[in-house]
């Protein structure tokens, strides 16, 4: 036993080093155990892949052991938790990025070699995490990140979807789709809990029944499915800080078919336990636009409730009353999508801790934060009445409660504006009576949050104006970042050892804002020549990519000029390609000995669009198109028609951060991020006219 109390249990934490050691035998012997006995291959005969794997259990054996120091601490000091509630995560590969953050990268390296492997070789053996679409999703696993290295007590919780967003294939220029089955070698970085599983429920009715003389909800489910936790291990820099993204899978519930056994249907009843594992299959590839599927719903209330319960297990082992739970609980709502858990919160205070409406939606009220990352009213979730009271009955008797009170009280604040009432209201009346999420969200949460300035602003000057009007102390920015460790570190590395060299510390891997010291050097001949070297290995490496993904020889000396983002209209990869276009013509159309005064672009274009938007599909059969005419340089094709959409409908952007921090000049408008981003790095170093 370590003891109680809790300073004990830091110290203990701090000094604790666990079992495993990091020097090169130690490693070496870790690795080949895992090759024998985990992988079970011969020690004496694996190849790149069997390595691969042998090498990620040996590293995932350390996040384990902190990751248990971890719980350990926090359980003594019992902190407020934060919990980080997202439908998406792209975390990627794990493999460098956790060895990075644990901070031994180069005895990896040693021990492999010693083997006879290279890290760089192994780590390329690593498919990639892609649980989720663009920007958001990205987001979300660079915040896990940076909650980690802070220190924080957090938890992330989401999806465990077994293929993840679509692999793209190009055929004769055309998107075609095929399914991501992510886990088809195995996921070495998860663990299952086996015994840490809800009962989710689904369909039925609800009844009153009398407790104790008083009303009470009983919801009798038509369909109850289980939830498993798999724990996915996130190293914090520099700390042995290491949290966990928890993420649920569909498992059969006993509960739910021994009707089906009992009257003798047994096939039938295996077939249908075997339909529960496809709440958590498939991730929606749509990004923006939002359609009303039954399928998504389900995945929604699935992770919320499985979480929901899981945080409240965690409260009660530490806490026998409710009034402490704004104390010690904090949950970020990523977009609408989790938003679900403001009913599911007041369903399980109301109806099972029995705390009566008033005090649950009290405690609703201060533990809900919100982050919105949608721009249009269309972007926002809007749920069919009749698919959520089908689907989650007593859910949707709750929803129409705290509605009936919040427009109650607005009444006595505004009046009878009927208008301003029926656009506040969380329901939304019409063809289709459908609920507001993100009006349900921004009722019951303290904060709501924007992620830049300017779309900031436009939350409270149009998309949420009667709400902001209303609350003003609720609204605030909080601008997108992307975490330099990621983006930097595990994928620049020559231009990480540059800068700890110019700066003389690696302090920059957890402070970023210590590389403004690199603005001393800016001028120096020794550091700009460096930096050139930097690039064009880096160049070297990106043409030699090209070549084997396309067949096209790149030359070094262009200027490589990269979009890469999912395709949208609102993105304006059209208005790339047309000035794509418009520069070949220019080529085109010059006298011979101008053209040495050209500066050469390798243009590159990179990105997926979701399967269902033509217009998106078709930009990319456009960019072959280009790509086709324009490498073959044979003469200029037919008449464009032509849809430009303008600036204001990126909430943020983080794809240019990330080539930011890597040198790259930027082209863009100021919109967005980019705004905060020119206050970083000066406005004569945006481009914004070509
Ligand atoms: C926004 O479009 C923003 C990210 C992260 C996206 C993008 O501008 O940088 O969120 N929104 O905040 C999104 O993916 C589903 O909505």
């Amino acid at each position: 036993s370590l003891g109680s109390d809790s300073a004990k249990a830091e110290r203990m934490f701090r000094l604790m080093d666990g079992f495993l050691k990091n020097d090169s035998i130690s490693l070496q012997q870790d690795i080949l155990r895992h090759v024998e006995y985990t992988v079970a291959r011969s020690r004496f005969n694996f190849d790149d892949f069997e390595a691969y794997q042998a090498l990620a259990h040996s590293v995932r054996d350390r996040l384990i052991e902190r990751s248990h120091d971890t719980q350990l601490y926090f359980k003594r000091k019992d902190p407020k938790r934060v919990y980080f509630l997202s439908f998406e995560y792209l975390m990627g590969r794990s493999l460098s990025n956790s060895v990075i953050n644990l901070g031994i990268r180069d005895q990896y390296a040693d021990a492999l070699s010693q083997l006879g492997f290279e890290f760089e070789v192994l780590a390329e053996q690593e498919g990639d995490a892609a649980l989720g679409n663009g920007g958001l999703a990205r987001l979300s696993a660079c915040q896990m990140d940076s909650m980690a290295t802070l220190d924080y007590p957090a938890w992330g919780y989401g999806l465990r979807y077994e293929y993840g967003l679509f692999r793209q294939v190009i055929l004769d220029g055309f998107q075609h789709e095929q399914p991501d089955f992510w886990l088809n070698f195995g996921n070495p970085w998860e663990t299952e809990r086996v015994h840490v599983t809800y009962p989710v429920k689904f369909y039925g009715v609800v009844e009153e029944e009398n407790l104790n003389g008083e009303k009470c909800n009983v919801w009798i489910p038509g369909e109850v499915v289980e939830a498993v936790a798999y724990d996915n291990p996130i190293p914090g820099y520099g700390t042995r800080n290491t949290i966990t993204l928890r993420l649920w899978a569909g498992k059969p519930s006993d509960q739910h078919d021994m009707e089906a056994y009992n009257t003798g249907d047994y096939i039938n009843a295996v077939v249908c336990r075997q339909k529960a594992e496809n709440i958590s299959s498939v991730l929606y590839p749509d990004d923006r636009s939002f359609q009303g599927k039954e399928l998504r719903l389900k995945q929604q209330y699935f992770f919320v409730s499985a979480s929901i319960q899981d945080i409240i297990r965690r409260f009660k082992e530490a806490h026998s009353n409710f009034d402490e739970f704004p104390e010690k609980v904090a949950l970020q709502l990523n977009d609408t999508h989790p938003s679900l858990a403001i009913a599911e919160v007041m369903r399980v205070l109301v109806d099972k801790e029995h705390l009566g409406w008033n005090k649950a939606w009290d405690i609703a009220c201060k533990i809900f934060s919100f982050t919105i990352h949608a721009v249009i009213a269309e972007g926002l979730e809007k749920i069919p009445v009749d698919l959520l009271g089908s689907l989650l009955p007593r859910h949707l008797q709750i929803i129409y409660e705290i509605n009936f009170k919040f427009v109650e009280e607005l009444k006595k604040r505004i009046g009878l504006d009927y208008n301003r009432l029926s656009r506040m209201s969380i329901i939304e009346e019409g063809a289709v009576k459908s609920i507001r999420m993100a009006n349900l969200a921004i009722v019951c949460s303290h904060t709501v949050n924007g992620v830049s300035k300017v779309h900031s602003e436009l939350l409270k000057a149009k998309l949420f104006k009667d709400f902001y009007e209303l609350w003003p102390q609720k609204f605030q920015c909080k601008t997108n970042g992307v975490t330099q460790r990621r983006w930097i570190v595990v994928s620049n590395p020559s231009l990480c050892a540059l800068i700890s060299k110019w700066l003389g510390t690696e302090a920059w891997i957890r402070d970023v804002d210590l590389l403004t010291g690199l603005r001393a050097y800016a001028a120096d001949p020794d550091l700009q020549q460096e930096w050139m070297m930097v690039k064009k290995v880096n160049k070297m490496r990106l043409a030699e990519y090209i070549e084997a993904m396309s067949g096209v020889k790149v030359s070094l000396d262009a200027m490589f000029d990269v979009q890469t983002k999912r395709i949208h209209e609102y993105k304006r990869q059209l208005l790339n390609i047309l000035g794509i276009i418009h520069r070949y013509d220019c080529i085109k159309n010059m006298e011979k000995s101008q053209r040495s005064k050209v500066v050469p672009r390798v243009c590159i274009i990179g990105g997926k669009a979701a399967p269902g938007y033509e217009i998106a599909k078709k930009i990319i059969k456009l960019c072959h198109a280009v790509a086709e005419k324009i490498n073959n340089d044979t003469d200029v094709g037919d008449l464009l028609k032509l849809h430009i959409s303008t600036a204001g409908h990126e909430a943020s952007g983080t794809g240019s951060m990330k080539f930011l921090m890597n040198g790259c000049l930027l082209l863009a408008t100021e919109d967005g991020s980019t705004v905060e981003i020119v206050e970083e790095i000066g406005a004569d170093n945006l481009i914004d006219d070509v």
